[in-house]
């Protein structure tokens, strides 16, 4: 029987595993306080580079949560360099909650960008191939293609999955700022950040930089991955508490009257004025280099490749 957290608390303030694996497995929308308002299921959009653990995320999720042997669920990259999903696939993790496995950006260029929102938004179909380099006609299309397929019912909750272990560069900084303010709009949440690699020496600098950008919910995890499946209590307890605190939030935002077909179609208008800014910065760019000769600098570089 699900019960609402604040009791699971009172009963337990320790919130151990057990506790939380049960509340995230019994986690219903019908159960809401105001029922499920026309959403079917909560969708967690992981995001990001290429290489950072996402699909070891999923992996390391699903084995917390199922508690049985680990297995290869999502396929992971035999090294952080060679990006491995291309596919953004679909995992249940319960009857309610669906992980989103979407394909990982090498560096934030205008183009990757577009269409990172055009998945974190849900407006690209599920389980097809991500094409980075898409222009703004073929985008368009495929969101209009997209409408055969009901997605408005999704309750969204953007996720961007970060490698502790690098250090982040000012350019890098402002650049994921922007993303994620973007992510909130497209979404109608601002991305909670789960940091791979706890045990990096950079993890407190990467949250504090993280914590300057706006991010509320920084999470820091070690996946479990092909070469370590050992059980370990800790591992355990940091994956089910960024999923418990996933599902508290969406609880949270349930308790407010909400209409999923009006959010999505003022998502979709924010993420098609994006789209068309973009395509206007990239024709005055190129109307430029061909009027002047003019060579296209560090930051329109990104407009035209
Ligand atoms: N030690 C350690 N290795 C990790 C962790 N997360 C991921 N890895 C390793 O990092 C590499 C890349 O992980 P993936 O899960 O494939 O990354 P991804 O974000 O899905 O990458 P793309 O599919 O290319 O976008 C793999 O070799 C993983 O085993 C972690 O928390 N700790
Ligand atoms: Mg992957």
């Amino acid at each position: 029987m699900w019960r609402p957290v604040s009791e699971q608390l009172r009963a337990d303030p320790a919130m151990d595993n057990d506790i939380m694996r049960r509340y995230i497995q019994d986690f219903s929308l019908d159960d809401c306080k105001h029922g499920n308002q026309g959403y079917s299921r909560v969708l967690i959009q992981l995001f990001g580079f290429t290489g950072h653990g996402k699909s070891s995320f999923i992996n390391s999720c699903k084995y917390v949560v199922d508690d049985g042997p680990y297995k290869v669920y999502a396929r992971v990259a035999p090294s952080e360099y060679k990006p491995e999903t291309m596919i953004r696939s679909t995992y249940e993790l319960t009857r309610t909650i669906t992980l989103v496995d979407n394909r990982g950006c090498v560096i934030l260029k205008k183009d990757e960008t577009g269409e990172i929102y055009a998945q974190l938004g849900n407006f690209l179909p599920l389980n097809t191939t991500v094409n980075w380099h898409a222009g703004y006609e073929d985008t368009l299309n495929r969101i209009l293609e997209s409408e055969r397929e009901e997605r408005s019912a999704d309750f969204i909750v953007p996720v961007l999955v970060y490698n502790s272990q690098l250090q982040m560069s000012s350019d890098d900084d402002s650049n994921l700022k922007e993303m994620l303010v973007m992510a909130r709009d497209i979404t109608g949440m601002f991305p909670m950040v789960i940091l791979t690699h706890e045990t990096s020496e950079h993890l407190l600098k990467n949250q504090e930089q993280f914590r300057r950008m706006g991010t509320q919910y920084i999470f820091s995890v070690e996946n479990y991955t092909g070469q370590d499946t050992v059980k370990s209590h800790r591992k355990h307890e940091k994956i089910l508490q960024c999923l418990h605190e996933i599902v508290r939030i969406v609880e949270f935002q349930m308790r407010e009257r909400r209409d999923p077909i009006a959010e999505n179609i003022t998502r979709k208008k924010i993420l098609l004025t994006f789209l068309m800014e973009r395509e206007k910065e990239r024709a005055i760019v190129e109307e430029d280099i061909k009027r002047e000769g003019a060579k296209p600098t560090k930051k329109n570089i990104c407009l035209l490749l």
